[in-house]
């Protein structure tokens, strides 16, 4: 019989490229979904079939007492978490008791009833903060967010849980990864979905806030991948994921609408700055200060080499792939207006 795998946070990007994964590697896979009071198993539906839902919130030691003891797994992923930065600031509490104490009372549920499971920690690269890049396992911490804050918790307590109770308990820290399944807050899919919409007539422009940031962005189904081999080694270790390659919020804007054979140019400075398509000087871009953060990460590229050696693991979607990928997902919305755009390309 095959491996049997726990996933929080299921209903997450990650959690329906890692879930697809280990289903096609045989696994039997549990996730846990939180009571909420609407449906959020959308993204699961080509899977729904073949996994088995629990009731369970990262808050709720009980739950996850009662979940990890009735499915006994061998492995658990703990995707689970309020996952968007910005928002963090608005809810630090809420944040560090889910991000931080949901990963201690989950590695509580662990040792106490299924103590030879192995442990995923969904970490990340917010944790470098403004440690100067590229950054790799041995770079210093340094963060600056209520989220980066909580999933440092977090890092330390699947060490410590592995130093000092013989767990096998990892972290992965991710660098941002995004698909067609990128929720539609983070400014990836926010720039596809509005670069798509304004060049079909439906929006008048889309508003960023920093646009300097810059930031290694991959795909997400490659770092599922690298998930499931930090779970397959002799030796429990930590991981850096990431492509190596970053770019600015500006540059990603400019091959978004590149991609969709448009040109952008910017003139301006800070919040005054707009971005304009070159053939028709037809503003698309604005700032508001609303979408800058308290305290930003300036710049995020990650150094991967130990996965590389260690897993045999690397970031194989390049970033116009990726790109690519997110609005070929469009297709049924846009469709027409893409293939438009493409011939007048
Ligand atoms: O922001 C800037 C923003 O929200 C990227 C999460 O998965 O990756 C993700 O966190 C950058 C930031 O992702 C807008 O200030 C400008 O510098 O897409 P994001 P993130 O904060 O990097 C890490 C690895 C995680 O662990 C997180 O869970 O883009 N930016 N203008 C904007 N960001 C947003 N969201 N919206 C804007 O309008």
């Amino acid at each position: 019989m095959g491996k049997i795998a726990l996933i929080t946070g299921i209903t997450g990007q990650d959690g329906y490229y890692l879930a697809k994964l280990l289903l096609d590697k045989g696994y039997q896979v549990h996730g846990v979904r939180q009571p909420l009071a609407h449906d959020d198993t959308h993204h699961l539906t080509p899977l729904r079939h073949a996994l088995t839902l629990h009731w369970g919130d990262m808050t709720d030691q009980t739950s996850l007492n009662h979940i990890v003891q009735s499915v006994q797994p061998d492995e658990i992923y703990n995707l689970a978490a309020q996952s968007h930065v910005g928002v963090s600031f608005a809810v630090p509490e809420y944040t560090m008791n889910v991000n931080g104490h949901g990963t201690i009372r989950l590695l509580e549920a662990l040792r106490l009833y299924a103590p030879e499971a192995r442990f995923y920690q969904a970490g990340t690269s917010e944790l470098f903060g403004n440690s100067p890049a590229p950054q790799n396992e041995q770079t210093p911490f340094d963060p600056q967010s209520p989220y980066a804050a909580a999933k440092l918790l977090a890092h330390q307590a699947v060490v410590k849980y592995r130093t000092q109770h013989g767990i096998y308990a990892v972290n992965g820290l991710l660098f941002n990864h995004e698909s067609p399944k990128r929720g539609d807050d983070f400014v990836t899919q926010k720039i596809v979905k509005a670069a798509l919409a304004i060049l079909a007539g439906q929006q008048d422009a889309l508003v960023l806030g920093n646009l300097d940031a810059e930031r290694d962005w991959g795909h997400a189904v490659d770092y599922v991948e690298g998930m499931w081999h930090m779970l397959q080694q002799d030796v429990p270790d930590d991981f850096v994921l990431a492509t190596g390659q970053a770019c600015s919020v500006r540059q990603f804007v400019e091959e978004v609408f590149t991609a969709l054979g448009h040109q952008i140019k910017w003139q301006g400075q800070g919040l005054d700055e707009v971005g304009i398509l070159v053939e028709n000087n037809q503003e698309v871009v604005r700032i508001a200060a609303d979408y800058y953060r308290p305290a930003e990460v300036h710049c995020l590229i990650g150094d991967s080499r130990k996965a590389q050696q260690k897993l045999n693991w690397s970031a194989s979607t390049t970033r116009q792939q990726l790109i690519q990928d997110m609005i070929d997902a469009q297709q049924d919305i846009y469709g027409a207006d893409i293939q438009t755009q493409r011939i007048r390309a």
